[in-house]
C-alpha cells in the first residue's frame, strides 16, 4: 500500500468515518459503572470531536479483575480466533486509517505500517500458539502507549492470549477509541468476554490498580522508563515474587554517517528515522553524528531534503509529518526548542502551522550524545560531528547513556560494521538503513537497560515469558499394571 492508487483505496475506504463520531468504553464482564465522560480530540484540528470516552471506573476494575480468567481452551482454537482477528481487522482498515489519523495524528502511511504490524501480530503469535509446550500463566495487565495505539495495544494482547492467558487492556489516555475499536473486533472474532477486558482510563488510578493486584499474574508494559519503574514496584509489592514484567520503554538512539556513506541514501533514512510518525517512535534517531570531512556538505543536503517535508494534517494524503499527540506534549517540546534556540543551537528548522498541536521538524546542534538529559518525544534531530580517530568514543557516549534501543550506521567499511556491532550496547542495529521498529516474525524488536527487559516482540521468544515452565518426573512402577 504505497503507491497512488493504494492511496486512492485509503481515501476511499476511509471515507465514510471522516465525521463519524465513536464511543470509547470499559469491555468487562459484568455491569460497568463508568467514570465520568470525556471528549476526544483531533491533535491536527482539535474542533474535530471524535466521539466520546467513559473511562473505568474503580468499580469497573474491581468487577473486571473479580470476572477475569484464564483462555482454557486448546491453542488451535486459540490460534482460529487470533486469525479470524486479524482478517476482521484488514474488513475494517477505512475505519482505522481514519481513527488513526483523527485520534492518533497518524500520516496515512504510517498507518498502514502500524494496521499491518499489528496483523501480523495476531498472525505471527497465532501461528507460534499452536507450538507452544507449557501453560498460561494466568490474568495479564497489558498497558500500551499512544504513539502506537493499534500495533503495540495488539501486540500485547495477542501475545498474552496466545500462550492462553486472560488479558485485563489498559489503552493509553490519549487513544481509547482505537483501542475500543480493536477490542470490539477480538471480542467478536470469538475472544470470551471474561478473557480480554478492556478498561480505559488514567494510568495513576486505573492502570496503577490493576499492576498492584495479587491476581494479576503479570504485566506486558510499553511507555516511559519512569512509569516501567513503578509498575516494577508496585508489582514487587502486591504480585508473586516470579510475576513478570515484559516492559519496553524509551531510547535514546543515535547514527553514525560516515564519510564512505552513500550521502543520498543516508539523508533520506536520517529523515525516515528522525521525523516519520513527528519522531514518536521509541526506535526514533536522536542524535545524528556526521563524520567532519563530509559533514558540512551532508548537512546542507540533509536541510534542503528537510525542506520538502510536508508537514500537516494527516487527513491530507500526502503529508509526511502529522502532528504530536496532544497539548502537553507539544508545549513540551516547544519549550524545549525555544531554550536550544536561545542556546543558538538551531541549525534549521521548518514553518509550524498555527492550528493544531503540531511541532515543525527541527535539526538541533550538539556536541555529543550527552548533550542530551532525556528523551525529547518529538520531531527533534540533534546532529554532532565526530573525527574518524573517535569513533570508538562514539560508541562510549552512546553505551553510557544507559539505554539501548536502536542504533544506525551508514558506512560502505565492512569492517566498521562488525568493529560497531561487536562494542555497541543496542537491541536492534540497523545498517545502511532507516531505524525503524518491529517487522514481525523476521524483525524483533525490543532493548536492553534503561530501554526494557525484553524478550522481543515479534520474534520466537517472546510467547515463552506468558507460560510457567513447568517440570514433572514420573516413577514408573514395576511392574505396570
Ligand atoms: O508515558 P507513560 P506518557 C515516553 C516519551 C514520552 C514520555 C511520556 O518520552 O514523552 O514517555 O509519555 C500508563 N501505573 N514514551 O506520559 O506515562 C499510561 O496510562 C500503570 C515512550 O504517555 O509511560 C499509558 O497507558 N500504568 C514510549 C502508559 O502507561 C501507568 C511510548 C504509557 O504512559 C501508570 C510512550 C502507572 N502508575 C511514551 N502511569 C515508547 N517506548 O515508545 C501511566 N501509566
Amino acid at each position: 500500500l504505497t503507491d497512488a492508487r493504494d492511496l486512492e483505496d485509503i481515501a476511499k475506504a476511509r471515507g465514510p468515518w471522516a465525521d463519524a463520531t465513536f464511543t470509547a468504553a470499559p469491555l468487562i464482564a459484568g455491569t460497568t459503572t463508568g467514570g465520568t465522560p470525556y471528549d476526544a480530540r483531533n491533535p491536527a484540528r482539535p474542533e474535530d470531536c471524535l466521539g466520546s470516552v467513559t473511562p473505568a471506573s474503580a468499580e469497573d476494575v474491581q468487577t473486571a479483575l473479580h470476572a477475569a480468567r484464564e483462555w482454557a481452551t486448546d491453542a488451535a482454537t486459540r490460534a482460529r480466533v487470533l486469525r479470524k482477528a486479524a482478517d476482521l481487522y484488514e474488513d475494517h482498515f477505512g475505519a482505522f486509517f481514519a481513527i488513526l489519523a483523527r485520534e492518533a495524528g497518524k500520516s496515512q502511511l504510517d498507518a498502514v505500517g502500524e494496521l499491518r504490524e499489528a496483523v501480523d501480530f495476531l498472525r505471527y503469535y497465532a501461528g507460534q500458539a499452536e507450538a507452544l509446550q507449557h501453560p498460561a500463566r494466568g490474568v495479564f495487565t497489558c498497558i500500551s502507549p499512544w504513539n502506537f495505539p493499534l500495533a503495540i495495544f495488539t501486540g500485547q494482547i495477542a501475545g498474552a492470549l496466545a500462550a492462553g492467558n486472560g488479558v485485563l487492556a489498559k489503552p493509553a489516555e490519549q487513544t481509547p477509541i482505537t483501542a475500543h475499536y480493536a477490542a470490539q473486533l477480538l471480542l467478536a472474532a470469538g475472544v470470551p468476554r471474561d478473557v480480554l477486558q478492556l478498561l480505559p482510563g488514567d494510568g495513576a488510578t486505573v492502570g496503577a490498580a490493576l499492576t498492584s493486584d495479587p491476581r494479576v499474574a503479570g504485566v506486558a508494559f510499553t511507555g516511559s522508563t519512569e512509569t516501567a519503574k513503578l509498575i516494577q514496584s508496585a508489582m514487587a509489592k502486591h504480585m508473586a515474587p516470579g510475576a513478570p514484567l515484559i516492559a519496553e520503554t524509551g531510547g535514546l538512539n543515535a547514527m553514525i554517517v560516515d564519510s564512505t556513506a552513500l550521502p543520498e541514501q543516508a539523508v533520506r533514512d536520517v529523515l525516515a528515522s528522525a521525523f516519520q510518525s513527528a519522531g514518536q517512535r521509541c526506535s526514533a534517531l536522536r542524535c545524528l553524528y556526521v563524520q567532519e570531512d563530509v559533514a558540512e556538505e551532508f548537512e546542507r543536503m540533509l536541510f534542503g531534503a528537510m525542506n520538502e517535508l510536508r508537514l500537516g494534517d494527516p487527513w491530507h494524503l500526502p503529508t509526511d509529518v502529522g502532528p504530536v499527540i496532544d497539548a502537553e506534549a507539544q508545549a513540551q517540546i516547544a519549550d524545549y526548542i525555544a531554550q536550544s534556540r536561545a542556546e543558538g543551537r538551531v541549525l534549521h528548522e521548518l514553518t509550524t502551522p498555527a492550528e493544531g498541536h503540531f511541532i515543525a521538524p527541527v535539526a538541533l546542534r550538539v556536541r555529543g550524545i550527552h548533550d542530551l538529559t532525556r528523551e525529547v518525544f518529538g520531531p527533534v534531530l540533534h546532529i554532532a560531528r565526530f573525527k574518524a580517530a573517535d569513533l570508538d568514543r562514539v560508541i562510549a557516549d552512546v553505551n553510557a547513556t544507559g539505554y539501548g534501543l536502536t542504533f544506525g550506521l551508514h558506512t560502505r567499511i565492512d569492517g566498521r560494521v562488525q568493529h560497531v556491532v561487536d562494542r555497541i550496547h543496542v537491541g536492534n542495529m540497523y545498517v545502511n538503513r532507516n531505524q525503524i521498529g518491529a517487522i514481525v516474525g523476521s524483525q524483533p524488536f525490543g532493548g536492553e537497560g534503561l530501554s526494557g527487559t525484553g524478550p522481543k516482540a515479534g520474534g520466537p521468544q517472546y510467547l515463552a515469558r506468558f507460560t510457567v515452565a513447568k517440570t514433572g518426573s514420573v516413577a514408573r512402577q514395576l511392574p505396570a499394571l
